[in-house]
């Protein structure tokens, strides 16, 4: 019980619906985490790693067919289809909740039902937002813990407020004779449903990250993205890193990059420039609010990193391995014969005898990965060791510049500097990306994902753009950020990357602090402003012959032939499109062939 009517209501109320054994309060402390995980390692879903490598940490391994997010089980519930619009899964509220109570009829027999009241943002931050997920899953309150503040002191900020409902089950229900899984979902059935006007998530029939930790993607990027637009804000799928260059003057820098194209491994960067240093403040989602000083401010809404596990090492960041030194939980990864875990490119050589995360016999050699593409740790943003000291302050980090990229392999040049906030604005509204294994699909594949949101926009994407466009009225535009577009995943005739990414992305940052400064020249092209030549520093930096001027070359006949693919991702938005967007695509044609002659 709470102290708030509409919650202890709809407690009742979803108990009565899901048919659970017992109903179980979290009050957010390490006392219930524990037993949560103790609870996960007696039903095999979790098995302990040895103590003197990962102490209180633990591996879970899921089910093959619940790995990553389902976008298309994702819909956007909204009165009105065109709401939703074309980018998203759409169903009326009435009939997709008339489909989902059937299936969430006794779904929860057997099994406790968690209430977990959570906070977005530091608790009582007037930025922060408070939700509370109900869930069949002790995975689910482990990670939430983590993930999100949680607890008695939420529900105190609470009073008799509103907040988001989050009801999430994993669709497997026990009779009094069965056995448990390791891994309970539901293979036939999985729905991650949201309603915007009710600010109400109704997740059902898989465990894995953004589907059932819902405070991630449905509450703070889906929903809130609905609630920024109503209330004057940006809620965007942005890591927030702080940028100190040698003389110790300090810059803030957003990021927008689609799931699993290096945003962790970016706001954790180790700068290969002499006396430059990044600390982070988030590694996955931003919410961003003009301050009393004019500027866009920007908090991290999550208290924990769910990151891609393939390809983290000390070589690649080696402040994310120095974050899992303990106290976390890895899914999907391998184990090594000490009790350790272990995937793809974490260490130069492979184990010799090691447990894959399909629990096979897996060993040096052996074909198949040891850990499934999108295995992921989750750890206390606490424990990374640049974690910038003020990634809790309530009010924000001053937002200088943000980023908009993706994966590349042709056409997109190592950074490109917008003329202006709407010319940003057209930027991320058209970026492309190349599919990774975050999301169920095929990997890969060239798609328009506008800002990094379209699994993540909770409303129409030409709404959302013109939200954006309002921020030049909202504050004085010399205010704002400046946008830069980069791509780290160019590659040459030969297939390789041509640039070396990671810590030399440090150089990168660095020329566009200078922008931000003045102190840096560009030059113009019909795309957008790129470093004009000495302007990058790359000293001490081996690239191979000619991969320089590739990197900053403005491709002018794929940029051509990107013009009509930009034109038909518009017109699927019809007359909802901002007019100021298609003009850019106008003005971009024109300078390209003024450039071509
Ligand atoms: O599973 S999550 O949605 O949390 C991870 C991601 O896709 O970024
Ligand atoms: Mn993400």
């Amino acid at each position: 019980m709470s102290r708030n009517a509409m919650l202890d209501a709809w407690v009742s109320e979803v108990a009565a619906l899901c048919g659970p054994e017992r109903v179980h309060w979290c009050d957010g402390s390490k006392a219930e985490y524990d037993a949560m995980i103790r609870v996960m390692i007696q039903t095999g879903t979790a098995v302990p790693l040895a103590d003197d490598t990962r102490p209180g940490s633990v591996l879970v391994r899921s089910h093959p067919a619940d790995v990553a997010r389902v976008e298309d089980r994702t819909y956007i519930c909204s009165t009105n289809k065109d709401d939703a619009g074309p980018t998203n899964n759409w169903m009326a509220p009435a009939e997709m909740k008339a489909t989902l109570t059937e299936l969430f009829r006794g779904s929860m027999a057997g099994r406790t039902m968690y209430v977990i009241p959570y906070s977005m943002g530091p608790i009582g931050s007037p930025i922060a937002n408070i939700g509370v997920e109900l869930t069949d899953s002790p995975y689910v309150v482990a990670n939430m813990h983590i993930m999100t503040r949680v607890g008695s002191a939420v529900l105190d900020v609470l009073g008799d407020g509103g907040f988001v409902r989050g009801l999430h089950s994993v669709g497997a229900p026990l009779g009094a004779n069965d056995p448990d899984s390791p891994w309970p979902h539901n293979l036939e059935h999985k729905y991650i449903c949201h309603f915007p006007e009710t600010r109400e998530i109704w997740s059902f029939g898989s465990g894995y990250g953004g589907n059932a930790l819902l405070g991630k993607k449905c509450h703070a990027l889906r929903i809130a993205s609905v609630q920024a637009r109503d209330e004057g804000w940006l809620a965007e799928h942005m890591l927030i890193l702080k940028l100190t260059n040698p003389e110790g003057r300090v810059h803030y820098i957003t990021g927008a990059f689609p799931s699993a194209c290096g945003k962790t491994n970016l706001a954790m960067l180790t700068p290969t420039i002499p006396g430059w240093k990044v600390e982070t403040i988030g590694d996955d989602i931003a919410w961003m609010k003009i301050g009393r000083d004019g500027r866009l401010r920007a908090i991290n809404p999550e208290a924990g990193f769910f990151g891609v596990a393939p390809g983290t090492s000390e070589a690649t960041n080696a402040n994310a391995m120095g974050s899992l030194t303990g106290n976390a939980i890895f899914t999907n990864c391998a184990m090594t014969e000490d009790g350790d875990v272990w995937w793809e490119q974490m260490t130069d050589e492979a184990p010799e005898g090691a447990t894959d995360w399909l629990r096979r016999p897996w060993s040096r050699g052996t074909a198949r990965k040891a850990a499934h593409p999108n295995a992921r740790f989750t750890v206390p943003a606490r424990q990374c060791p640049v974690i910038a000291p003020e990634w809790e302050d309530p009010e924000g980090v001053p937002i200088d510049a943000i980023l908009f990229g993706g994966r590349r392999t042709s056409t997109v040049p190592l950074v490109t500097e917008a003329f202006d906030w709407t010319h940003g604005t057209f930027m991320g509204a058209t970026a492309g990306s190349e599919t990774t294994a975050a999301a169920v699909g095929a990997v890969g594949q060239l798609r328009r994902d506008p800002m990094a949101m379209l699994p993540f926009c909770g409303y129409n994407m030409a709404d959302y753009w013109n939200h954006w466009l309002t921020f030049e009225q909202r504050t004085s535009p010399a205010k704002l950020p400046r946008v830069y577009f980069v791509n780290w995943f160019l590659k040459g005739p030969d297939g390789k990357f041509l640039w070396p990414g990671y810590g030399e992305n440090s150089r990168v940052l660095k020329w566009i602090v200078e922008r931000v400064e003045g102190t840096a020249e560009a030059v113009d092209t019909p795309i957008g402003r790129v470093p004009a030549p000495g302007a990058l520093d790359i000293d001490g930096l081996q690239l191979a012959d000619g991969a320089l001027e590739r990197l900053l070359d403005v491709d002018i006949e794929g940029w051509l032939n990107e013009v009509p693919l930009i034109r038909d991702h518009f017109a699927k938005f019809g007359d909802r499109l901002p007019t100021s967007l298609a003009a850019r695509a106008d003005d971009l044609e024109r300078s390209l062939l003024v450039a071509q002659e």
